[in-house]
C-alpha cells in the first residue's frame, strides 16, 4: 500500500528512492555497455528528470473552479477546512505565488489545455458574440486546431480522461482518448464529476491498463451553486459567518472531500505510487456580503465580489500551485512566481515529450531539483468582456492587462485608460493606488508599462 499518501510526516525518505533508482540505471547501463553481445532490448531513454520511456507516471491535473487563492488550511486560512488538499501540498513543490493569465472561466481552463496566453489561443470569453451557437461551434473548434496537453501526451502512448469543466465542444477536440463531456457550454456530463460521482475515473484506469494515463479533474468545485449537504454546512454554522460564506467554504469542504476520494482511487487501482498530481485554481472567487451584485462593462449583474472572479485583482489571479511526485520531489515550498502557462511545459517534461518550441510557459521542476530559482522576473495578464464582441481579436475584446514584477503590480484598464499600481508586500488587498501619487511612481510605473507592452502580441 502507498504508504506517502496514508501516513503523513514521512516525507523525510522520499529522497533515497530516485539515487538508488538513477544509481541501479547507472549500474545496469554499464553491464549492458560491458556486455560483449548485441543488445536485445535497447536501454531506456531519460529525461532530466530520470523518467525513462519504459516507466512514465501517470499525470492528474486537479483543477479547483471559483476559489480564492487564501481559502485553504494550507495557504493559513483560519476557518477552511481542507485536510486532503492540504496533505498533498505538504508533501509537494509548493509555490505560493501563482498566477492565472485571465479570472474567468472558460479563458483560464483554455490556458491551461494549451500552454498558450489567452492572446494566443484566441478564447478570451465565456460566452461568444450574442451567445449564437454558431459562433459557439466555430469556436469550440479553436482547440481542435491548436496543442492541446492530451493531444501531446498521446504522441507519448498516454491515455487520457477529461471530466467536469470543459467549454470547448466535445471531449475530443481537446485530444483526449476518453471525456464526459460532449459539447454543452460549460461540460454538461462532465459537471457531475465530484459532484455526483467519480465512477468515470475508475472505469477510465481500468480501461487504461498498462497505458500511463492523464486526467483532467476539474469538478464544477466549490463554484455555485453552493449546495454542499449538511454535514458539510454544519463545520461553518455557530462561527459567526455570513450565510454566503458559509455555504461557500462548505462547498471549499466537499470539494476537498471529492480530491481525497481521487486519492483513494488511485490507491485502490496500485497507481498511486506512480502517479503525479498537479494542482491550481482556474480563478478566484469571493462572496459579495455588503451588495445584492455589481455592474460588469456589459452590464451583467454579478454576485460575486467585485475585486474576485473576472478582475484583475489578487482574489481573482491568484492560486497556490503545487506538484506532488513523492518518488522525485521532495516536500518544499518556493515564492516564485508560476503561471497556468507552465502547466503543459511541466506535464511535458514529466512525460518526457519534447514541448513545441512557440510555448510561452516553463517547466517548474527541473530547476528546483537543480536548486536554481525559474527564469523569471515577472507574471502577464489580460482580462477581456465575458461575451466576446467579436469572435478571435484579442484587441477588440480587451478590457485590462495586468504584470507583476517583485512586490509590485501594475493594473491598466484599457476601456477608462487608467492605471492602478500596487505593493503587493505592503498592501495585499490592493488598498492603495500608487498611480494616484503618479509623480512618485511614475518611473515605477512607466517601467511597468514598457514592460506589459513588450509582452503584448495579440497578432502572433
Ligand atoms: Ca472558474
Amino acid at each position: 500500500m502507498f504508504k506517502y499518501w496514508q501516513n503523513s510526516g514521512k516525507g523525510e525518505k522520499r529522497a533515497e528512492k530516485p539515487v538508488f533508482r538513477c544509481f541501479a540505471l547507472l549500474v545496469s547501463s554499464f553491464v549492458l555497455v560491458a556486455c560483449s553481445k548485441p543488445l536485445k532490448t535497447e536501454i531506456p531513454k531519460t529525461n532530466d528528470m530520470g523518467v525513462s520511456s519504459e516507466q512514465k507516471p501517470n499525470i492528474v491535473w486537479v483543477i479547483s473552479d471559483d476559489q480564492a487563492f487564501g481559502d485553504f488550511g494550507f495557504m493559513g486560512h483560519p476557518i477552511i477546512k481542507t485536510p486532503n488538499i492540504d496533505k498533498l501540498a505538504s508533501q509537494s513543490l509548493l509555490y505560493k505565488n501563482g498566477y492565472v493569465p485571465t479570472s474567468l472561466c472558460r479563458a483560464s481552463l483554455m490556458t491551461l489545455l494549451t500552454g498558450k496566453y489567452t492572446y494566443q489561443h484566441k478564447i478570451t470569453f465565456n460566452d461568444p458574440p450574442n451567445k449564437d451557437k454558431r459562433a459557439r461551434r466555430v469556436a469550440d473548434k479553436f482547440l481542435a486546431q491548436d496543442y492541446s496537453v492530451a493531444r501531446l501526451l498521446s504522441t507519448a502512448g498516454y491515455k487520457s480522461l477529461q471530466t467536469g469543466k470543459f467549454w470547448e465542444g466535445n471531449y475530443k477536440n481537446g485530444g483526449f482518448t476518453h471525456g464526459m463531456t460532449t459539447g454543452v457550454r460549460h461540460g454538461d456530463e462532465g459537471l457531475q464529476i465530484g459532484r455526483k460521482t467519480m465512477q468515470p475515473i475508475v472505469d477510465f484506469i481500468d480501461e487504461a491498463g498498462d497505458d500511463p494515463f492523464f486526467i483532467w479533474y476539474a469538478p464544477y468545485l466549490p463554484h455555485e451553486p453552493h449546495n454542499a449537504e449538511e454535514k458539510y454546512q454544519a463545520i461553518y454554522r455557530d462561527k459567526g459567518l455570513h450565510h454566503k460564506m458559509q455555504r461557500y467554504y462548505a462547498n471549499i469542504t466537499w470539494f476537498d472531500d471529492t480530491v481525497g476520494e481521487l486519492m483513494k482511487i488511485l490507491e485502490q487501482k496500485g497507481q498511486a505510487e506512480n502517479t503525479v498530481i498537479m494542482f491550481i485554481v482556474d480563478n478566484g472567487w469571493s462572496p459579495i456580503i455588503d451588495a445584492p451584485y455589481w455592474t460588469d462593462y456589459q452590464g451583467r449583474k454579478l454576485k460575486f465580489h467585485d475585486r474576485s472572479k473576472s478582475t484583475p485583482y489578487e482574489n481573482g489571479l491568484r492560486t497556490p500551485v503545487f506538484v506532488w511526485w513523492p518518488d522525485e520531489i521532495k516536500p518544499q515550498a518556493h515564492a516564485d512566481f508560476v503561471s497556468a502557462i507552465d502547466f503543459l511545459p511541466t506535464t511535458l517534461e514529466i512525460a518526457g515529450v519534447k514541448p513545441p518550441e512557440d510555448l510561452p510557459g516553463l517547466d517548474i521542476i527541473t530547476p528546483k531539483l537543480a536548486g536554481r530559482n525559474l527564469n523569471r522576473d515577472a507574471v502577464y495578464g489580460s482580462l477581456y468582456y465575458h461575451d466576446a464582441v467579436e469572435l478571435g481579436n484579442s484587441v477588440a475584446n480587451l478590457t485590462h492587462r495586468w504584470v507583476r514584477e517583485g512586490d509590485w503590480k501594475l493594473i491598466v484598464n484599457e476601456i477608462e485608460n487608467t492605471r492602478e499600481l500596487y505593493n503587493l508586500k505592503r498592501d495585499p488587498l490592493e488598498q492603495e493606488n500608487k498611480a494616484e501619487l503618479e509623480n512618485r511612481f511614475s518611473a515605477k510605473i512607466t517601467h511597468l508599462e514598457n514592460k506589459l507592452n513588450k509582452w503584448w502580441n495579440p497578432n502572433r
